[in-house]
């Protein structure tokens, strides 16, 4: 079972407002649906991140996994622009007969009073058994306390490898894999410590998106993670380990 992850900004062009990266999704989308045909996949879940959609809102209204808010209205642009993203994953992957449904984590996922997330994974297993492929997507949740916060792609990933036992992991990025000071790719990282001079010790303000927030996140989870580019998405889907493996 494969948990893959497609970064925002992959999938969109994070310098302009709600705006699609349509080329780019077009080739996540072939590779996907290669690899469903072909029956090199057999269950898969995919989980997008916000890009230029959610990321835009979520700082309009000063909101973010931590600060949130109790404006109606403000959640509400938040999931919606989040669900327009997903519409265009959705018929990306659909046109090319991947059986892809939605699940939004707005409506299957809360945070507790310690900020600590709670996913509900029935439907993503049931739907997965059934032969569909569950797409969730960065999102707003309810959050004890603090109204709604921001929910990532990368903490519902954690969640959902954690839950449906993973086998393996990919995250698919703009850049190749974790770079070095030289920009050449990581081979291999086992322990924070192995990069932790490149990426920097601590970078607990980068909630959502950082590097080193990644990796530390991936050095946890039992499955083993690939961080790859968008070139490497079809051979990753085939079983092969491009760019970084965190293990
Ligand atoms: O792009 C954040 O998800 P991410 C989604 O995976 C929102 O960090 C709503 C900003």
């Amino acid at each position: 079972m494969i948990v893959l992850k497609l970064g925002g900004s992959v999938v969109t062009d994070k310098d302009r407002a709600e705006t699609l990266d349509g080329p780019a999704l077009e080739r996540a989308a072939d590779a996907v649906a290669a690899a469903v045909s072909s029956g090199a996949v057999e269950r898969l879940v995919v989980v997008h991140g916000g890009g230029s959609f959610g990321h835009h809102h979520a700082s309009e209204h000063g909101v973010s996994t931590t600060e949130g808010t109790h404006d109606a209205d403000a959640a509400l642009a938040i999931h919606g622009a989040m669900k327009t993203l997903d519409e265009f994953v959705l018929e990306a992957l659909l046109e090319r007969d991947v059986p892809a449904l939605p699940v939004h984590p707005f409506s299957a996922a809360h945070r507790d009073d310690d900020g600590d997330l709670h996913l509900s994974t029935g439907q993503v297993q049931t739907l997965l058994a059934e032969g569909f492929v569950p797409v969730l997507h960065g999102d707003v949740v309810a959050h004890a306390g603090e109204g709604v916060t921001i929910v990532s792609g990368d903490e519902l990933v954690a969640e959902l490898a954690t839950a449906l036992e993973a086998d393996r992991i990919g995250l698919c990025s703009t850049v190749p894999g974790v770079l070095d000071t030289d920009d050449a790719v990581i081979d291999r990282i086992t322990s924070f410590a192995d990069v932790e001079a490149v990426l920097g010790g601590s970078d607990a303000t980068d909630v959502t998106g950082g590097m080193a927030a990644k990796v530390r996140a991936l050095l946890e989870l039992d499955a083993r993670a690939s961080i790859f580019g968008l070139d490497a998405l079809e051979s990753f889907l085939e079983g092969d380990e491009p760019g970084t493996t965190v293990e």
